[in-house]
This record gives structure tokens, sequence and C-alpha cells, in this order.
């Protein structure tokens, strides 16, 4: 059995396996190298000679228990017609769309536009590094895609007010939950044998609405990922109850982000947990990253704990603290086993 699989379906507690989002980009040298030569973000996504380079680079320098494909939540959109381009100092920026214009997509046309992501998949499944490591596909939540699609750009930068229409958003989520799900299954098909769930905007949801634009919805996709017995870790960013989201969305795992307090976590949910330290942590000396580290392996100790962080690894990280943070996990490992 793979290391994380170990933890989720098994509720292994003996060990922590770790790997870190974002693990894979703008913090290696060895990334930015290939970057620079390639300028369109999403052109990269879909060459799968170098999707397989990029995805294994931190797989060769740091050792870690899994991969995650290198892609983005924003191919979905971009295989459902909508131009995405990442503009530098500004983050994604996508062309407008209107809602009769995202149905016109089918099956086939999506699958052939993402076709390089899932041969992507197949090589890097095949590659002998990966004997007895997990590999990742992921997608972004529904309601996170929803998000992007109709404002165009980062909710980081303005929120339009394109959402007071409710039913046009339900409509919309249900036809890319669709997608998602499409995607979802090729990713597995190819080799993927965990589905994690990103859905970074989850936080902007009200409570009167959380059913029908976060639960129902992802619940759907959870459901499907688990059909094709693979696990489904959720990372639903800033969301206010765990407990009512895992209870609802019903995850093999939950991914939980900085804000959330370990010794809390533990007391509300039983299933696997994934993450929560703070990414910043690894800008500080390697003395406070050791506390801190041990701290979250202490608190989860007796509880299924796959170690990662509350959001991804910055850029400005040194890939030297990674290391070290590796160390004291391992260390961790060998006291307890
Ligand atoms: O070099 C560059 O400028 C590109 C930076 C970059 C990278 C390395 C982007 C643009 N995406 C990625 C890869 C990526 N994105 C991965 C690869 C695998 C890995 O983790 O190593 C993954 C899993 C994602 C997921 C992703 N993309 C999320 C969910 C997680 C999160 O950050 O909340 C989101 C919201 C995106 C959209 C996106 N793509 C890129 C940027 C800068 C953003 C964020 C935009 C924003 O601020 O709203």
């Amino acid at each position: 059995m793979t290391p994380l699989t170990k933890v989720i379906k098994n509720k292994d507690k003996s060990t922590k396996p770790l790997w870190l989002m974002r693990q894979a980009g703008r913090h290696l040298p060895e990334f930015r190298t290939i970057r620079k030569k390639n300028p369109n973000f999403i052109k990269l996504c879909l060459d799968s000679d170098k999707v397989k380079n990029i995805t294994l680079q931190p797989i060769k320098r740091y050792n870690l228990d899994a991969a995650i494909i290198f892609s983005d939540i924003l191919v979905v959109p971009f295989g459902l017609g909508q131009t995405v381009e990442f503009k530098k100092n500004f983050g994604p920026f996508l062309g407008p769309i209107t809602s009769d214009e995202i149905k016109i997509c089918n099956r086939k046309t999506f699958r052939k536009k993402l076709e390089p992501i899932y041969n992507s998949i197949y090589k890097v499944k095949k590659d002998k590094i990966l004997k007895n490591k997990d590999l990742i596909g992921f997608v972004g939540g529904p309601w996170t895609i929803l998000v992007y699609m109709l404002n165009r750009s980062s909710p980081k930068r303005k929120l339009n007010k394109v959402f007071s229409d409710k039913s046009l958003i339900k409509d919309l989520l249900k036809y890319i939950n669709k997608y998602l799900i499409f995607h979802v299954q090729d990713q597995i098909k190819s080799g993927a044998n965990i589905i994690q769930i990103f859905d970074s905007w989850a936080g902007l949801v009200g409570k009167r609405n959380l059913n029908e634009f976060i639960y129902e919805p992802t619940k759907k996709l959870v459901k499907f990922t688990k059909s094709l017995n693979v696990p489904c870790i959720c990372f639903p960013r800033n969301i206010k109850n765990y407990a009512n989201y895992t209870n609802a969305v019903k995850p093999d795992a939950i991914n939980i982000d900085y804000n959330v307090n370990p010794k809390d976590i533990i007391k509300n949910i039983s299933i696997p947990i994934q993450g929560g330290m703070d990414p910043k942590i690894l800008l500080t000396g390697k003395k406070n990253l050791e506390k801190i580290t041990n701290y979250y392996l202490s608190v989860f100790e007796n509880h299924p704990y796959i170690f990662n962080l509350g959001h991804g690894v910055l850029p400005q990280t040194d890939p030297n603290m990674i290391q070290y943070l590796i160390k004291i996990v391992r260390k961790f490992n060998e006291r307890s086993s």
C-alpha cells in the first residue's frame, strides 16, 4: 500500500507521510529555469514531457511521499472554451464567456483540449521513481471554478457583482460539475490514485447558500471519485464549520488551512486530516520550524495524519528549509515506529 492510502484507507496512525501543496513550482530554481523559457503557462501545462519533468523535480530533490501532477485548476475553464492567461504581477486573467457559450462544449472537445494532461499523468505514473509513492490528481471545487469563470480574475483583486442570480449560479454549477467529474475520471484512468479538491474560495459563501453552492455539488464529485475506489481529499479553504462540511460532503480526508486550531479540529472530526502548518513558518528560522512542525506532529500523533501545509509553498521559500522540514518529519516517524 502507498503511504497516503495507508493513512486514508487504513486509518494508520503510526507514520505521518508528507507532501507539500505547490511542491512543484515557483520556489524551485529548476522550475524557474523552465518557466522563463515558457511564458505561456497554459501551454506549459499541456506539454506532457515538461509536465512530467516538473512534477518529478520535487520528488528527485526531496524524496516526498507523493507527487502532484503539475497543472492548474483553471485548465477546466480552458477545456470549456474560455481563454485563460496568467499575467505577471496580475495572476489569472480569463476571457469573457456567456452561459450559452459554456454549454456549447461537449465531452469530446473537452477531452481533446485536456488530453496532454492525461498523457502527462500516464508518463509520470510509469516512472520508477514513483514506486511506492502516490500520484495525486486534482480539480478545483465547483464553486471555486465558477468564481474564476464569472469573475474572470482572482477575487483577491476584486469581486465583481456577478453572484446575485442564484438560479444562474445553480445552473452553471451543475454544468461545471459534469466536466469536473470527466476531468477526475480521466485523471484516474491515466494513473492518479488520489484526488484532491481545492475549494480555495469556499469561504466566500454565506451560511444560507452553503448547501446549494458548496455541499451538494462537492458531495457529487466526492461520491463519483469514491465510486472508482480512489480516495478524495477536500480542501475547503476558510470554511467556518469543518464538522458540518465533512458530514455533508463525506470526503475521505480533509486538508485544514493555517487558521484552524489543530487541537480543536481533532475534537470535532474523526476522518484523516492533512496539512495545517502556515507556509510562512518556512520563512523563519530552523529552530522555529522544528518547534512548530513537532507541535503539529504531536497534536496529530494519535490521529490518521498526512503532514502538509495550510496553503501552498511560498515562492520565496528556501529549498534548504524544506529539506530540514522533511528531516524533522522523518525523525518523528522513526521515533514512533
Ligand atoms: O510561474 C507562474 O507564474 C505560475 C504559478 C502557478 C503554479 C506553479 C500557477 C498559477 N499555478 C501553478 C500550479 C498549481 N496550481 C498546482 C500544481 C501542483 C503543485 O501543487 O505543486 C496546483 C495544485 C494548483 C492549484 C491552484 N491553482 C489553486 C488551488 C490552491 C490555492 O492556491 O488556493 C488555485 C486557486 C489556482 C489558481 C492559480 N493558478 C496560478 C495562480 C497564481 C493562481 C492563484 C490565483 C489567485 O490568487 O486567485
